[in-house]
């Protein structure tokens, strides 16, 4: 089923109608730019203008009815997501900024691809270039693939499990689906002349440098290893069959299926391949698993996200009194489909199955409802618990993390009948 929302033949005559506006776009924007050239200085010539301190951290609007904002991030909230199809629309889908989205020049903009994992080892002065041009000639894959952020649940450690986590206090909604389109990074990574000797792959943002504590670390990167690297990575430059928003990361982001939100890099500006181990901040002092449980470096770096549903429903929702309500939601895992999801109305005490609908994408998430019938009046809490294809349930705790990631029990959703 999901062949037909993932599979390129079938999807391709739907495309050169967004082609046409894509390449339009194109044209736009280099007009913009040339007309603002001249402007950008200090941060160099891909940005279209350097960033002003009254700049909003988000481009797109945020209405309140869509997000719940977070400093520089937005989450969505998924009653939001009440009524839509299965892909998450590009005016709802969470935003994850360390810092602001940079508004990129597209007409400067290149790809520079470098290190000791390519032949001729170049630096990244002397880095294998490729344009937005380039890359759009190149041959495109399209794959529907869930980010999620490595922290989505996190606000549940303490709602739920009473425990003191740091981070954005996430409730569910940094999460989304789409159809990424763009070049296989492998692609891009062979016509770069990658050798056998490359263990690394390291794309770095353009965004500007990420500053945590006083401490400069430097722009946002991280590492992933040559087998995932050519395996099922995109550099995707749509999103949903237009453009890439400013705010996911355009002109060109990195998608890592299945893998946490921080590997999926915003407006990769560079990569560098490399014959050793690679390491940043993004792999050792954050995206692993610290506390008591763990080594004091932590876990190993984390790459697959974890399991979770959740009801397309305000939080603390107050439903009106009726006969039935038509309970939906959704749920994804990183390990795979989802097989088989629950609903208790009664605190988990009894569970029923709720019915899945519609495509289940190998990286993507299903839909499903469930009737509840006769809800009394007063306060409940509604559970979702997905099974994944592994066989892996959600669990009804969490083991608890210090920076509090994947977050996977069962959400115990607060509502009230009115
Ligand atoms: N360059 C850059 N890439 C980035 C980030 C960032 O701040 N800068 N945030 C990461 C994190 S933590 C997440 S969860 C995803 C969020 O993607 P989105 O904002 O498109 O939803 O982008 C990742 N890529
Ligand atoms: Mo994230």
């Amino acid at each position: 089923m999901d062949d037909d929302l993932t599979n390129e033949a079938t999807y391709e005559h739907a495309r050169s109608r967004d082609r046409l506006i894509a390449s339009s776009l194109t044209r736009r924007r280099l007009l913009q730019a040339s007309a603002g050239a001249g402007l950008a200085m200090g941060a160099g010539p891909v940005l279209a203008r350097p960033a002003r301190a009254d700049d909003p951290p988000i481009v797109k609007p945020l209405p309140p009815e869509l997000f719940i904002v977070h400093g520089s991030n937005a989450e969505m909230r998924w009653e939001a997501m009440r009524g839509q199809g299965y892909f998450t629309p590009a005016d709802r889908f969470f935003v994850r900024n360390h810092v602001a989205t940079p508004r990129i020049d597209v007409r400067t903009w290149r790809l520079k691809v470098w290190g000791t994992g390519l032949r001729g080892s170049p630096a990244l002065e002397n880095a294998v270039e490729f344009s937005y041009e380039d890359l759009l000639a190149l041959p495109a894959v399209t794959r529907t693939v869930t980010i999620e952020c490595t922290g989505n649940g996190r606000a549940l450690f303490t709602r739920q499990q009473g425990q003191q986590v740091s981070g954005t206090p996430w409730l569910l909604g940094a999460a989304g689906v789409a159809r990424w389109r763009g070049v296989p990074l492998a692609h891009v990574l062979e016509r770069a002349g990658i050798t056998e000797r490359a263990v690394d792959v390291m794309p770095r943002g353009l965004d500007a440098d990420y500053v945590d504590g006083g401490e400069n670390l430097g722009r946002v990167r991280r590492p992933l290893p040559v087998e995932k690297a050519l395996d099922d990575v995109l550099l995707a430059y749509e999103m949903n069959g237009r453009p890439l928003p400013p705010d996911h990361g355009f002109p060109v982001r990195v998608v890592v299926p299945s893998w946490v939100g921080i590997a999926s890099i915003k407006w990769v500006g560079d990569i560098q391949v490399s014959d050793t181990p690679l390491f940043s901040p993004w792999n050792t002092r954050y995206y692993r698993l610290f506390g008591p449980d763990h080594p004091p470096e932590g876990s190993a770096p984390l790459t697959r996200l974890s399991l979770k549903s959740a009801f397309e429903l305000p939080w603390d929702a107050r439903l009106p009194h009726r006969r039935e309500h038509r309970l939906t939601g959704r749920s994804w895992s990183g390990n795979g489909r989802i097989r088989r999801v629950e609903v208790s109305t009664d605190g988990g005490a009894t569970w029923r199955p709720a019915v899945l609908r519609g495509p289940r994408a190998e990286h993507g998430w299903v839909q499903w409802e469930y009737r509840w019938r006769r809800p009394r009046p007063g306060a409940h809490e509604l559970l979702a618990r997905a099974t994944d294809e592994t066989g892996a349930t959600q669990p009804d705790t969490t083991p608890f993390n210090t920076l509090g990631y994947l977050f996977d029990a069962v959400a115990r959703h607060p509502v009230t009948v009115v």
